[in-house]
């Protein structure tokens, strides 16, 4: 029997936002992302206006809604800016209907083929946790970068070495963890990478529970966290109360050079969270010898963990709009497969820094 290969790679995340234009502006100023394409009233789009930001094999859709009383609008009024679509592509759309079909678990819907003058476009839906859904797009026989609607932009921005989408992570309900795992495993064809139990990270900081799954060989990796009972009240349950349902947490960009992707991302506003001086005091005696800087990783707040593969480099923005809701992680892996457990404790501590500051804990 032929392997099955039911999607490729997260092609693009589309954002539904309050301003399209001004977190466009955002992405391309301070985090490098170049416009390429925008839709609106002037390309014959007359519900709302897009553009689309590219930094090597990373695709960003900001959207908003000229219509208050669209689904856009409600969507924004509701949960804030944040995250609508993961879109995947996929090598054979009726293929991977095929096989969500065989599961059983998962329904295709919102069905359509655009004939364009670049051939034939296709696509489908498979709804997730929230109002969150995966586009499953087939450009098998599409011969153009931009969506129909679209125009190119001619613009320019300085690149800051992001490079990929590294994971995307959801936060769903208490007790809704395991069956938004199974909806990929049992619907999707999904495998469960690691997982770290309760005990893992119940310490005085840890708040939530979280399991990862992952497609084609860690091509798509999606950690899914759900709120824990500790002392304190959980960021994820922060999370569901300003965002109003499960939805994106957040982003994990990769670079080949954090330094220097982190400098550059601080050199021009992004704020991230803070790392007190105490924990790169005995740094290298936590994760052993590093090939980067101390004092250069301390100086930028850059956190370290180590697994059995190798190490990574980790760093976390503020949340990128008004509510305490979605953030980016910057990430740089030297041979490591894990997510920064060793660092839950520190990055918890900083969040909930910024959890008292708001009031919620
Ligand atoms: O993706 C992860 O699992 C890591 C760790 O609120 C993490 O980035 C987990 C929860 C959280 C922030 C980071
Ligand atoms: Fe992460």
């Amino acid at each position: 029997m032929e392997e099955e290969n039911l999607f490729n790679t997260v092609k693009s995340v589309e954002f539904y936002v309050g301003s399209a234009k001004h977190w466009a502006y955002f992405h391309q100023m301070a985090m490098g992302f170049r416009p390429v394409g925008y839709a609106g009233p002037e390309t014959g789009v007359r519900d709302r206006v897009s553009y689309i930001l590219e930094q090597n094999g990373i695709r960003l859709i900001f959207t908003s809604f000229l219509d208050p009383r669209s689904p856009i609008g409600e969507h924004v009024r509701l949960h804030g800016d944040g995250i609508k679509d993961i879109t995947m592509d996929v090598p054979d759309l009726d293929e991977t209907i095929n096989g969500l079909n065989r599961r059983g678990v998962v329904k295709v819907r919102n069905l359509s083929t655009l004939r364009t003058d670049w051939g034939k476009l296709r696509t489908g839906e498979v709804p997730t946790y929230g109002e969150t859904v995966h586009t499953l797009l087939d450009l098998s026989d599409y011969d153009h970068n931009l969506p129909p609607g679209y125009q190119e932009l001619d613009a320019s921005a300085e690149p800051t070495g992001l490079l990929k989408f590294d994971h995307i992570v959801g936060n769903v309900e208490e007790g809704k963890m395991d069956p938004w795992v199974n909806y990929y495993i049992k619907g999707m064809g999904f495998n469960q990478l690691i997982s770290f139990d309760d005990k893992q990270i119940s310490t005085e900081y840890s708040a939530l529970r979280s399991k990862v799954v992952e497609y084609g060989g860690r091509r798509i990796i999606f950690p899914i966290n759900e709120p824990a009972l500790g002392l304190k009240k959980s960021q994820i349950q922060e999370y569901l109360d300003y965002y109003n349902s499960p939805g994106v947490q957040h982003i994990a960009l990769l670079t080949d050079n954090i330094v220097k992707t982190v400098s550059e991302l601080k050199r021009r506003g992004v704020e991230f969270l803070y790392t007190p001086d105490s924990y790169y005091d005995d740094l290298e005696e936590r994760v052993g010898h590093i090939g980067e800087d101390i004092e250069k990783l301390r100086e930028l707040r850059i956190l370290v963990d180590r697994d059995e593969h190798g190490y990574l480099l980790q760093i976390f923005t503020k949340p990128i709009g008004d509510r305490p809701t979605f953030f980016y992680e910057i990430i740089q892996r030297k041979g490591a497969q894990s997510f920064g457990a060793g660092n839950f404790k520190a990055l918890f501590k900083s969040i909930e820094e910024e959890q008292r500051k708001r009031g919620n804990l």
